[in-house]
């Protein structure tokens, strides 16, 4: 990049800073106190010490007015801490023949052909869902032997991070097979049923990040790209449609079956 030529870190899909012009922090103060009194306002008398620093100052909020009509007191919109993201990124659904027919039952839950907009925006649902039970919800099992609801949410987390893995290698031009793995076992092995449900919670947030940060700095020609895992050739955009749905297909399950609600399935 020739020096001095302005460019975007990232041109696709997060929304991002021009990299060599670096955020400018604003001081939270701009305002030098008034002539001849100190930082702290020595010198005004306290009504004017009061509404001067209460009114353009955060430093000095301990100045504030007890007036709940100040506008000082109003919360200020806070910036948002890193530029909005922007998601959108239609790319080409998965076509039948890229995947073994059985992951049709997670691809055929996601519509459209955003994938990483769609990975983004259905996280929060599943999120708040997992957010509002308590931690012996957590123990829930919806029949003897099967999964309780902690188990089966360290599956989706687990299941997510091995598909973006092979989703990664694929990427990435590896042709090395890559062996499928016994949900099971993993459930079995895994340590998700003596760990907290909100650190899952917790966990899957993170996880989804990764996923995200990951997909979406692919280059258009990445995401066609094949390579095997589990004896079975797969492409990078049906992984991607794979940890959607199958994210989704779970939330669907934790509400009918451990939660007992009457929903309507949902598809994203
Ligand atoms: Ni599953």
């Amino acid at each position: 990049m020739p020096k001095g030529m302005p460019h975007f870190a990232l041109v696709r899909g997060s929304g991002h800073v021009r990299s060599d012009n670096p955020p400018v922090v604003t001081p939270r103060c701009n305002f030098a106190p008034p002539c001849g009194t100190s930082a702290t306002g020595e010198g005004l008398d306290q009504r004017t010490k009061l509404s001067f620093f209460a009114a353009f100052c955060d430093l000095h909020r301990p100045y504030a007015s007890k007036n709940k009509h100040d506008p000082a007191r109003r919360p200020r919109p806070q910036r948002a801490r890193h530029e909005e993201t922007l998601t959108t990124m239609p790319t080409e659904r998965p076509k039948p023949g890229e995947y073994n027919p059985y992951y049709d039952k997670y691809i055929s839950l996601i519509l459209g052909n955003d994938i990483v907009g769609t990975l983004s925006s259905q996280l929060p649902k599943t999120i708040a869902l997992l957010s509002s039970l308590s931690e012996q919800d957590g123990e829930l099992r919806y029949a003897p032997g099967k999964w309780s609801l902690k188990e089966a949410l360290g599956h989706v987390i687990d299941t997510e991070r091995i598909m973006t893995y092979r989703a990664l290698c694929i990427a990435r031009g590896d042709r090395t097979p890559m062996p499928g793995f016994e949900q099971n076992e993993y459930a079995r092995e895994g340590p998700h049923s003596s760990v907290r449900l909100t650190d899952l919670v917790e966990e899957l947030k993170n996880v989804r990040a990764a996923t995200l940060a990951f997909f979406r700095n692919l280059r258009d020609g990445d995401w066609k790209r094949q390579g095997v895992a589990n004896n079975d050739s797969i492409t990078v955009r049906a992984l991607a449609y794979i940890i959607a749905g199958h994210e989704l297909h779970h939330r669907n399950i934790f509400e009918e079956r451990y939660l007992g609600r009457q929903v309507r399935a949902e598809i994203a």
